[in-house]
Formats: structure tokens, C-alpha cells, sequence
């Protein structure tokens, strides 16, 4: 899995070079704020439900189209889906606080997603909604520290950019 170290290593292997000073100090930088991201991950995950669902009913909330017949939120089985699809994308985002990198949401959440929606029909502002609303509600120190909170919207504000 892709990671901050993963990518150094393979960026000087594939040059032939031993990491640079620079190349050091990018790890350097990533393992002084990995406990702010694991504090992140920790908090994320005790609540990923709750977060996952209300992000969730405030994308259709504001897309409440998707409810009519023949749109993407119209039977039990696309609810199901669309509720899931966003819980992937928590988790994806929790696992990227793990590994210290945007890998897991790269390789899993981005890469081929527009493509699926594309194939399927299902449009991606729903998606930077839920996303938006996540990255809105969190709060320091309330629901966990200001730089772990700076961790976690960074994410948030990848998977939004990308899907925008
Ligand atoms: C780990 C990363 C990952 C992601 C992100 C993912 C997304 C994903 N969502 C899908 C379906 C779907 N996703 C939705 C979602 C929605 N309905 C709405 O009204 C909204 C626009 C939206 C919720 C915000 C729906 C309705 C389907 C089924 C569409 C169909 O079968 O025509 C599918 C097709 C396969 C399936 O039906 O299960 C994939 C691959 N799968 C993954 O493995």
C-alpha cells in the first residue's frame, strides 16, 4: 500500500539514488504528525457510523431529486448502496490517516471511481456533498485535537477536490 515512505523509497529506487536529504525530511515530517493522524483515526473510527449516515441524509437532503422514480436513490437496494458508498469513502479516509498518504483513497476511492459513476449514471455531486458536510462538521478540541482535525480535513478536502 501506498505510503509517504512507500513513495520515497520507490521515487530513489527507480532513480538509482540513495533518498535524498529532502526525500528524509518529507518522512521526517510525516512520522512527527503520524500521531496526530492515528488520534484522528481513532476518533474517526469510534464514530463512522454516525458521521457516515449523517453525511449521507445531508447529500440527499440537498439532492432530495434522487429520491424520484428512476433516480439513483429510488428503490431500498440504491439506498443501501449510496449509504455504503459513503462509509467507504470514511473508512478509505480512515485508512489514509493510517498510512500517512493519500494512497488507499488513490488506489481504491479515485481511481476508477468516475469511471463506475460514469457507467452507472450516478453523479459525483452527492458524493462532494456528504464529503463537504464531513469535512464542515468537525470540530477541535470538541470531537478531537486542532491537528488532528487539520489531519483528518486535509483528507477530506483530497477526496473532495478529486471527485469535484
Ligand atoms: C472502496 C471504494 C468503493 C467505492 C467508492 C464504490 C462505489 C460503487 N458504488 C456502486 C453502486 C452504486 N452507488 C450508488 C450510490 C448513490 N445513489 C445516490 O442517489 C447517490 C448519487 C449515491 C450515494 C451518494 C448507487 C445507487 C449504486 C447502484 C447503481 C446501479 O446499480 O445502477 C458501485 C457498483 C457496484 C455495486 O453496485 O455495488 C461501486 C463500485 N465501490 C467501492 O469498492
Amino acid at each position: 500500500m501506498k505510503s509517504v515512505v512507500t513513495t520515497v523509497i520507490a521515487a530513489a529506487d527507480a532513480a538509482g539514488r540513495f533518498p535524498s536529504t529532502s526525500d528524509l525530511e518529507s518522512v521526517q515530517g510525516s512520522v512527527q504528525r503520524s500521531s496526530a493522524r492515528l488520534e484522528a483515526a481513532e476518533k474517526l473510527g469510534n464514530n463512522i457510523d454516525v458521521v457516515a449516515r449523517d453525511s449521507y441524509d445531508a447529500c440527499i437532503k440537498k439532492y432530495p431529486y434522487l429520491n424520484n422514480a428512476g433516480e439513483a436513490h429510488s428503490t431500498d437496494t440504491f439506498k443501501a448502496k449510496c449509504a455504503r458508498d459513503i462509509k467507504h469513502y470514511m473508512r478509505l479516509i480512515q485508512y489514509c490517516l493510517v498510512v500517512g498518504g493519500t494512497g488507499p483513497l488513490d488506489e481504491w476511492g479515485i481511481a476508477g471511481g468516475r469511471e463506475v459513476y460514469r457507467a452507472l449514471g450516478l453523479p459525483t455531486a452527492p458524493y462532494v456533498e456528504a464529503l463537504s458536510f464531513a469535512r464542515n462538521r468537525g470540530c477541535a478540541p470538541r470531537d478531537m485535537s486542532p491537528q488532528a482535525l487539520t489531519e483528518y480535513n486535509a483528507l477530506l478536502d483530497y477526496a473532495i477536490n478529486s471527485l469535484s
